[in-house]
C-alpha cells in the first residue's frame, strides 16, 4: 500500500456454509433448477471459494471474507408457527408439515454476497461516508431471511463512524432489491467520484415491459430508494432497465450479463433494454475520457452460452504492478470453446484487458453463483482497512485458519435427506461459534443471542 489517500477495492467473499446444498429453489436461475436434489459437497465448495480468495490475495489484491449464516434457520420456523421442546422437534415438525419451507430455511444462499447489500463508497455520497443498504431479497423466500444477519454482520465489521448502515428496504415486490448484483460502479480512481449504474428488471409504471417467463428480481423503485438513502448525486447515477429477453433466458441478476470496474464496462448485446441510451448517459456522467465499453455481440457469444458459462459473472480486477484489467473467470468459460476463444482474443487484442485467470468454483456455479456472485466490493482507504476491528482481511494466517476450520467442521457430502438430521444444525452452530471468534465479529447469530 502506498499513500494514505489511496483507496482500494476490497473484495469480500462469502464463505460457503456447512449446509451448502442443491434444492432448486430459485425459479429463473437455470443452473440451480438443473442441479436440484443433487448431492452437494460443502467442504469442497468452501475450499474452492477459499482458494479463489487466496489466489487474489496472492496477486496483491485486497481480499476480505464474510461469514455464512446459521441454517436450518430455527427462528424463521418458530415465527411461522412450528413449536416444540427442542430444535430437533421443530425440525421434525417442519419436515412433516411443510417440506418445501424446510428446504428454504436450509439454503446456504447467503454465500452469494453480491446479493448481501448495495455499497456506495465515500467518494460518491453527499456526506462523504460509505453507505450500506442490505438487500431485502424479497423475491425468493429462502433468500428473504438473510437480511437481518447480513445487516448485523456488516454493522459489526464496518463499525466506525466512516460507515452508514441503512435498514433493508420494505419487503414485497414493489421494493424488491437484490443488492450489488444489480449495481456497478465506474470510476477513474477508486478514491474519486464514480458513476453508479443501477439495473432493474421491472418498473411499476411500465408493466408491459417485463419478462414473460421468469421473475424480475430488482425494481426501479428499489434502485431509486437506494440512491436517495445513499445521498447519491443524480448527475452521477444511471438507472437502466434490464432486457426482459435476458431475464427470460436465465439472467436473473444483471451480474449474469454485465460487469464493470474502474473504466471498463463488459456486457452482452442483450444486457440492457435501451443500450445506446444507457451508454450515452454513462459517457456523459463519467468525466474522464478513458472509458471502455466492451460489448459482446450475440453472434460472438449467445445468451445461452453466456448464461451457461457465466462469462459476465467474471470479476474485473486491477492487479497491482500490471496495466489494465485482469479477468477472473470460472473454468466453465474455459470448457466452452466459443467462450474460451472469445476470452483468448479479448486478452490478446483489447488494450484494456491484461489477462484472464480461470478458477474452479463449480459447487457454487451449480447453484447459479459464479466468481462475481461470491463477492461484495467495498472501496476502502488504507487507514480504514487497518482500522477494521474484525479479523476479516485474508492473510496467509487467516487463510490457513479458515481451511483448517472448514476441514474440521464441514461434511464431505450432503444428500437432500441429510438436511433432516438435527445433528447438522448442532455441527453448524459449533462451527459458526468458532468462526465468530476467529473473525472477531461478535455474536451476530440468533443462536448466540
Ligand atoms: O439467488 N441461488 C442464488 C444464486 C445467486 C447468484 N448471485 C448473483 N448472481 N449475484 C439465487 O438464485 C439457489 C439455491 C438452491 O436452489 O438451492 C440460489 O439461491
Amino acid at each position: 500500500m502506498s499513500s494514505v489517500n489511496h483507496a482500494f477495492e476490497v473484495n469480500f467473499d462469502g464463505l460457503v456454509g456447512p449446509t451448502h446444498n442443491f434444492a432448486g429453489l430459485s425459479y429463473g436461475n437455470i443452473a440451480a433448477s438443473e442441479h436440484a436434489n443433487q448431492v452437494s459437497s460443502p467442504k469442497l465448495a468452501a475450499l474452492q471459494g477459499l482458494k479463489k480468495m487466496k489466489a487474489l490475495a496472492d496477486m496483491g489484491l485486497q481480499q476480505g471474507v464474510l461469514l455464512p449464516h446459521e441454517r436450518p434457520h430455527i427462528p424463521t420456523l418458530k415465527r411461522l408457527g412450528f413449536a416444540g421442546n427442542t430444535d430437533a422437534d421443530i425440525i421434525a415438525q417442519a419436515i412433516k408439515q411443510a417440506p418445501l419451507l424446510f428446504k428454504q430455511v436450509c439454503s446456504g444462499s447467503a454465500m452469494w454476497v453480491a446479493n448481501a447489500a448495495t455499497v456506495s463508497p465515500f467518494a460518491d455520497t453527499a456526506d462523504g461516508l460509505t453507505h450500506f443498504t442490505p438487500a431485502n431479497l424479497s423475491s425468493m423466500f429462502h433468500r428473504r431471511i438473510e437480511s437481518d444477519v447480513t445487516s448485523r454482520m456488516l454493522q459489526s465489521i464496518f463499525a466506525s463512524e466512516d460507515y452508514v448502515h441503512h435498514p433493508a428496504l420494505p419487503h414485497g415486490q414493489h421494493f424488491s432489491d437484490e443488492g450489488a448484483a444489480n449495481h456497478t460502479r465506474l470510476c477513474s480512481d477508486y478514491a474519486e467520484r464514480g458513476v453508479e449504474l443501477f439495473v432493474y428488471g421491472e418498473r411499476a409504471d411500465r408493466p408491459a415491459v417485463a419478462p414473460q417467463k421468469f421473475p424480475a428480481r430488482q425494481t426501479l423503485a428499489a434502485c431509486e430508494a437506494v440512491t436517495r438513502l445513499h445521498g447519491l448525486d443524480e448527475e452521477h447515477v444511471v438507472l437502466a432497465q434490464q432486457n426482459p429477453l435476458a431475464i427470460d433466458a436465465g439472467v436473473f441478476h444483471n451480474d449474469v450479463i454485465a460487469v464493470g470496474n474502474t473504466n471498463v464496462l463488459f456486457y452482452h448485446e442483450y444486457a440492457f433494454l435501451e443500450t445506446e441510451v444507457v451508454l450515452e448517459q454513462i459517457r456523459q456522467k463519467f468525466s474522464a475520457q478513458d472509458l471502455h465499453f466492451i460489448e459482446v455481440k450475440n453472434e460472438q457469444v449467445s445468451l445461452q452460452d453466456a448464461v451457461s458459462t457465466y462469462l459476465f459473472n467474471t470479476q474485473l480486477v486491477q492487479v497491482p504492478g500490471t496495466q489494465g484489467t485482469t479477468i477472473i473467470a470460472p473454468t466453465e468459460c474455459q470448457a466452452n470453446p466459443r467462450v474460451h476463444q472469445y476470452l483468448q482474443s479479448l486478452s490478446a487484442e483489447h488494450p484494456a484487458i491484461h489477462a484472464v485467470h480461470y478458477f474452479d468454483v463449480k459447487q457454487s456455479m451449480n447453484n447459479g453463483g459464479g466468481p462475481a456472485c461470491l463477492r461484495l466490493r467495498v472501496v476502502m482507504k488504507e487507514s480504514q482497512i487497518k482500522q477494521l476491528g474484525a479479523n476479516v482481511i485474508l492473510t496467509d494466517h487467516l487463510y490457513q485458519q479458515l481451511c483448517q476450520w472448514v476441514n474440521t467442521h464441514y461434511r464431505e457430502q450432503i444428500q437432500p435427506i441429510d438436511l433432516h438430521d438435527p445433528a447438522l444444525l448442532m455441527e453448524t452452530r459449533t462451527a459458526l461459534d468458532e468462526l465468530t471468534q476467529i473473525c472477531k465479529v461478535g455474536s451476530i447469530y440468533d443462536f448466540q443471542r
